[in-house]
């Protein structure tokens, strides 16, 4: 396995999720992220995406400040991605706010082709290659990753055409499951194939859960020999989102707990509560890290977990921050 970490998205798909409109919410305060990211940065998260800085000025003036926040905090080793479309504005724009790398997209489906960029495939690849090109040349250093959006719906051929021509110039290409199609057998797949042909490229993943597959996804991904998942606190992202950080963590440690070596376990559960309290919202019953898994009703279960939890908690959710269970007591009519 090759797991390099978690790609937090809270901040740019996280803020796109419905819940934020439930909840009247709409956007995070800069207090609100303050908050967020350390509890992201107190659990191990190390490499963050904000929106591009020319897609959204409220945001690009937030994430000055974050950055100016998480500096004061000192800890080495943490990085800020622009999620950048393929305009030359936004490169530039992301580099100038500080940005360690560029998480480039642009999808080359027939739909994207039709309804979304109206390009045609051949335009699409000539203008990815210029893009890349020119960032790589300008900034030797900087962190470069390249995805075909929609890559599930997306033929290998044309995801070899288009990647073939970057693939000595990014860090990472990225494979996002955009609309929630994929499945595990695929995502085996898709991986064993593009790390065939790109060996030296890391690969990223981001799994919608349309489908509900998106943790099992994540989970196959990384056994395939995907570099980084991407997730987000609750899983908050577009429609019914991506994978739950802590969802992921707790799986990845039940695999293998080398996974999770750099990660503090402790820090899930409280970091979804904080999420909760944000959001004035419960969190979530499938969430695996919460309290609903630790919570029981039927008095057989009851006087079992009184003698040993165990008998109806198969995970030891104190691990991850769970430290209190609830045992409902019932009316008897
Ligand atoms: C979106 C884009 C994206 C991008 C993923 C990526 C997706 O639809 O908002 O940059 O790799 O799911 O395709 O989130």
């Amino acid at each position: 396995m090759s797991f390099k970490g978690v790609i937090d998205t809270t901040f740019r798909d996280g803020q796109q999720s419905p819940l934020m409109f439930d909840s009247y919410k709409y956007r995070f305060t800069v207090e609100n992220k303050k908050a967020l990211i350390y509890g992201l940065i107190q659990l191990g998260v190390r490499n963050f995406e904000f929106f591009a800085p020319n897609v959204n000025k409220s945001e690009a003036h937030d994430f000055i400040r974050i950055k100016k926040y998480v500096a004061s905090i000192g800890i080495p080793g943490i990085r800020f991605f622009a999620h950048c479309r393929c305009h030359q504005k936004d490169i530039e724009e992301a580099i100038k706010a500080g940005f360690d790398g560029l998480n480039l997209y642009i999808g080359v489906t027939e739909y994207a082709q039709r309804y979304s960029h109206g390009m045609k495939f051949e335009e699409v690849i000539t203008n990815v290659k210029k893009i890349i090109e020119s960032a790589r040349k300008s900034y030797p250093h900087i962190y470069l990753r390249f995805s075909a959006e929609d890559s599930f719906r997306t033929p290998l051929e044309d995801m070899f055409r288009m990647y073939d021509k970057v693939h000595q110039l990014v860090n990472t290409f990225g494979m996002p499951d955009t609309v929630g199609i994929a499945t595990p057998t695929i995502v085996a797949e898709r991986i064993k194939a593009l790390k065939e042909r790109y060996p030296k490229v890391d690969l990223e993943c981001h799994f919608h859960n349309d489908r509900g597959l998106s943790l099992i996804n994540a989970i196959t991904a990384v056994q395939s020999g995907a570099s980084y998942i991407d997730t987000s606190i609750w899983g908050m992202a577009e429609r019914s989102g991506i994978t739950s950080v802590t969802g992921l963590l707790l799986n990845l440690y039940y695999e293998d707990k080398s996974l999770c070596k750099d990660y503090n376990l402790k820090i899930c559960y409280p970091l979804n509560v904080l999420m909760g309290s944000i959001l004035k919202l419960q969190v979530s019953p499938t969430e695996p890290t919460s309290i609903t898994n630790r919570t029981h009703t039927a008095g057989v279960h009851q006087k079992a977990v009184l003698n040993n939890s165990y008998v109806y908690e198969a995970h030891d959710l104190k691990n991850f921050g769970v430290d209190k269970k609830q045992l409902f007591l019932r009316r008897v009519d």
